[in-house]
């Protein structure tokens, strides 16, 4: 072991780092060789780190920053209630103020008829709350056989063990033995990589029946939910063609299987509605959310339980054995109802939907003019690129998949905006904050990304399809 360097330098930070801090969705070898970004300060729409950079926060942290950074609002918020009472817990007949006026405010922006909110302390464990209550509801009307859950392949819906299996990601279930039993994975609805010769239209409805095909195999009266982003975010701001969600409503409803809308990072605005759901026209039985809810200023998550489930679960269900030391935590909650109040005085998911979002839109798909890019898309501040060798055959590249979005991540990195990279695409979700200025940066950064990755595809010969 060397010896670490002594003052706040970035150095120091790396080499402690290195040491002793396991980070998520790294491979510790190569990171620590590499050396990790410090990001030490942030405001507004901009991160800054230990080497003095200014970086255009383009994912809002991650899929968080509703609000942007540096609201001491909701600091001040979080600072008087833990002052008030740090910590106490809402098991055994107790609650709190936050708490109770967080759930009743949520009741009030959630789609109609969804009126019960359960807490957690993310989105993970949101989701495995699902899978408990979806699972105790069946059992308490009666149905215990109705436990199976059909989610999509390449979907996110966490890293708990419940989350990482309902998820459709194949790197996950490679680690750990997952998927646990018990859940179906279909089609995704993923026109660009997927939709073949189809119309996207077409596509929507055939990716939407292949849920239904699933249900009726496995049997409706063993089918407990569907569970869906209302756009999938990690897995590559897929955005379903207009026909899906209407279809797969229509085919749950007709098999007496529940809809979960899990909007961790499509809730609290990100389409420019509060709900993903509602951007699709879907109503769900329950919702998953977590990040925008605090805008990331406090961890918090939870489930919200639409009013058609809600009477089986209370009226038959008894005791729900299910629950976590932080549900409520009144950190969490006081910073939410800050973020609430500051997003509903600043009509923020206005801002989103109708000035913002559509000035943005305008730039961001524009760029798929671009010769590298195939498909620019975004609803509200959700957009993605999808980078191809050609674009009239929606090719992939001849490289690993992969490398390409990285070199594109790494120059956009360079070029002072945050864009993360999902094979090969990039993807965006900045503040709803943004200004219009700001707005223009992020495009003219992204173009500029753009033309140096192409000429580096060019320099190295990479241009090619696979
Ligand atoms: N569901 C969805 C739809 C998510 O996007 C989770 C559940 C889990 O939430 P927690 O709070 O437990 O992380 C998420 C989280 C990425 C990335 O790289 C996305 C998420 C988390 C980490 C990384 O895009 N989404």
């Amino acid at each position: 072991m060397t010896s670490a360097p002594v003052s706040n330098s970035t150095a120091h930070w790396r080499h402690l780092d290195a040491e002793h801090h396991l980070h998520p969705f790294s491979n510790t070898k190569s990171l620590n060789a590499e050396g990790v970004r410090v990001i030490t300060h942030a405001e507004g729409s901009y991160v800054y780190d230990s080497e003095g950079n200014k970086i255009l926060d383009g994912m809002s942290g991650l899929w968080c920053s509703q609000v942007g950074h540096g609201r001491h609002e909701i600091v001040d918020a979080i600072s008087d209630q833990l002052k008030k009472l740090d910590y106490y817990n809402t098991f055994f007949k107790t609650t709190h103020p936050a708490a109770t006026e967080l759930a009743a405010a949520i009741a009030e922006v959630a789609p109609k008829g969804m009126k019960r909110v359960f807490f957690t302390s993310g989105g993970s464990e949101a989701v495995d709350t699902v899978i408990r209550m979806v699972r105790h509801y069946w059992a308490s009307m009666g149905k215990p056989e109705k436990h199976i859950f059909i989610a999509r392949r390449n979907a996110y819906h966490g890293s708990t063990v419940g989350g990482a299996s309902l998820g459709g990601m194949k790197p996950m279930h490679a680690q750990g033995g997952l998927p646990i039993p018990g859940i179906i994975h279909v089609q995704q609805p993923y026109w660009w990589a997927e939709g073949g010769d189809m119309t996207p239209e077409e596509f929507g409805l055939h990716a939407a029946r292949e849920v239904a095909r699933a249900i009726d195999e496995a049997g409706p009266e063993n089918v407990g939910a569907f569970i869906g982003e209302p756009i999938q975010g990690a897995g590559g701001v897929i955005i379903p063609p207009s026909t899906y969600w209407p279809e797969v409503q229509k085919i749950c409803r007709e098999r007496n299987v529940l809809i979960v809308s899990d909007e961790v990072i499509c809730g609290f605005g990100r389409t420019g509605e509060w709900f993903g759901c509602q951007y699709m026209g879907v109503e769900p039985d329950l919702i998953t959310f977590a990040k925008g809810v605090t805008s990331g200023y406090f961890p918090l998550g939870g489930v919200i339980m639409g009013e058609r489930m809600a009477e089986g679960f209370i009226e038959h269900g008894g005791e729900f054995n299910h629950g976590y030391t932080y549900s409520g935590h009144p950190g969490g909650c006081a910073a939410a109802l800050a973020n609430l109040r500051l997003m509903q005085r600043e009509n923020l998911i206005g801002r989103v939907k109708s000035d913002i979002g559509p000035y943005l839109q305008e730039r961001w798909l524009k760029l798929g003019d671009h010769p590298l890019v195939g498909e620019a898309r975004m609803i509200g501040l959700i957009g993605a690129l999808e980078l191809t060798p050609d674009k009239a055959k929606r090719a992939k590249f001849a490289q690993e998949e992969g490398t390409v979005g990285l070199l594109c991540r790494d120059f956009s990195f360079r070029e002072g905006l945050v864009m993360r990279a999902v094979r090969d695409s990039m993807i965006l979700a900045p503040p709803f904050t943004l200004s219009k200025q700001e707005a223009d940066e992020l495009a003219d950064t992204a173009l500029r990304v753009l033309d140096l990755t192409y000429a580096e595809l060019k320099a190295r010969d990479w241009l090619k399809s696979a």
